[in-house]
């Protein structure tokens, strides 16, 4: 800081200067001084205020840079000051003239080279820099590029590129070698897309393999039900069908799986019979099936695991020979029941033969 009478000019001294050289010069004072005009007189001719030259107190001082010097005193009517250091910068600057506005150290301001005060031209192909205070704006041939999305360039496949520049360094042309992003490829181990995440939103990497089974899981691995494989498809949009497996059928009375694949085999799951099977069989009351003519049979497992009809191997038909003339049929239905047993067959024959007047063989005597 220095401090100074000559530098500051109070109130009183501008009334007086201009009173002065108002008739001698022809123009103002502050004119001389560089003064602000602004100023306000200590106090109005006649009014009994601040004579001209004088200060009463240190607020009639009034700097001409608020900034770079400070009202400090009145002395004996004169102003002091004290100075800004030199190179104080002030509060306000113009941005982009590669200069600094500072205060010189007498009061007064002045400017200094500011490089990082960079001027922008808006062109893309020149860099703009400071020559001490000259902006200086360097034409490029290319410059990089890149028109994909913002935050994409250098992810996944997505790189910029290169633009010529023209003379007027303005970018002219195409972005030769950019990659942008595109849709994802599931086929492809790279992330097209730019997003940071490989094959995203892809059901499956082609030729990945899959167990599968689409019946009920219950009857997965039970009876002759198996599960198979699907592989995904080449470009990895999602699965094929599901190869080698075995899903639930009707059960078939085979005596080989259990078809349906409840855990029941053929036997407990609906089937009389399984195979080429035999079994007796009569359908009339228990207890009569020994009592001639009634007799029982047999029965043959057919191929839908159900007995066919029962089949009887006559013994009538050679009695029907014994019978003569009398015929079985007409026996059978006179002992519908087979309750009479082999004594009420006799009886029954022999009222017939009575009826049709056969006799017995004769007998010698
Ligand atoms: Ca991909
Ligand atoms: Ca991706
Ligand atoms: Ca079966
Ligand atoms: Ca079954």
């Amino acid at each position: 800081m220095n401090v100074g009478r000559n530098i500051g000019v109070g109130r009183g001294w501008v009334g007086f200067l201009f009173a002065v050289s108002a008739g001698v010069a022809g123009f103002g004072c502050n004119a001389i001084l560089g003064i602000d005009k602004d100023y306000q007189l200590g106090g109005e001719a006649g009014s009994g205020g601040t004579l001209p030259g004088e200060c009463s107190v240190v607020s009639d001082c009034e700097s001409t840079v608020l900034e770079c010097q400070t009202a400090t005193a009145c002395d004996n009517g004169t102003c002091v000051f004290e100075n800004a250091s030199d190179g104080t910068p002030l509060s306000t600057q113009s941005l982009g003239d590669c200069a600094e506005e500072v205060c010189d150290g007498n009061g007064g301001t002045r400017k200094q080279a500011l490089e990082s005060d960079v001027p922008n031209d808006g062109k893309v192909c020149t860099i703009d820099t400071c020559n001490g205070m000259t902006a200086v704006h360097t034409v490029q041939t290319s410059v990089p590029c890149y028109t994909g999305a913002s935050g994409t360039q250098g992810v996944g496949v997505c790189v910029g590129g290169t633009q010529a520049c023209d003379t007027e360094g303005n970018a002219t042309g195409a972005c030769v070698g950019e990659v942008v992003p595109t849709a994802e490829i599931c086929a492809s181990p790279f992330d097209e897309d730019c997003n940071g995440s490989v094959n995203d939103n892809c059901p499956c990497t082609p030729g990945e393999a899959l167990k599968c089974y689409d019946g009920p899981p219950s009857t997965e691995g039970v009876g002759m039900c198996m599960g198979g494989m699907q592989f995904c498809n080449a470009d990895g949009t999602g699965f094929g069908p599901c190869a080698g497996q075995v899903l639930p059928q009707t059960e078939e009375c085979d005596g080989l799986m259990d078809n349906d694949c409840d855990g029941l085999p053929d036997l407990s799951d609906g089937c009389e019979c399984v195979g080429a099977v035999e079994d007796k069989c009569y359908s009339g009351p228990p207890g009569t099936s020994m009592n001639l003519p009634c007799q029982g049979g047999t029965k043959m497992c057919q191929p839908n695991g159900k007995y066919g009809v029962c089949v009887v191997k006559s013994r009538l038909r050679r009695r029907s020979v014994v019978l003569g003339p009398m015929r079985v049929a007409t026996a059978l239905r006179a002992v519908q029941d087979c309750r009479a047993g082999a004594n009420g067959l006799a009886t029954v024959i022999r009222s017939l033969a009575d009826r049709w007047q056969l006799t017995r063989p004769a007998t010698s005597t």
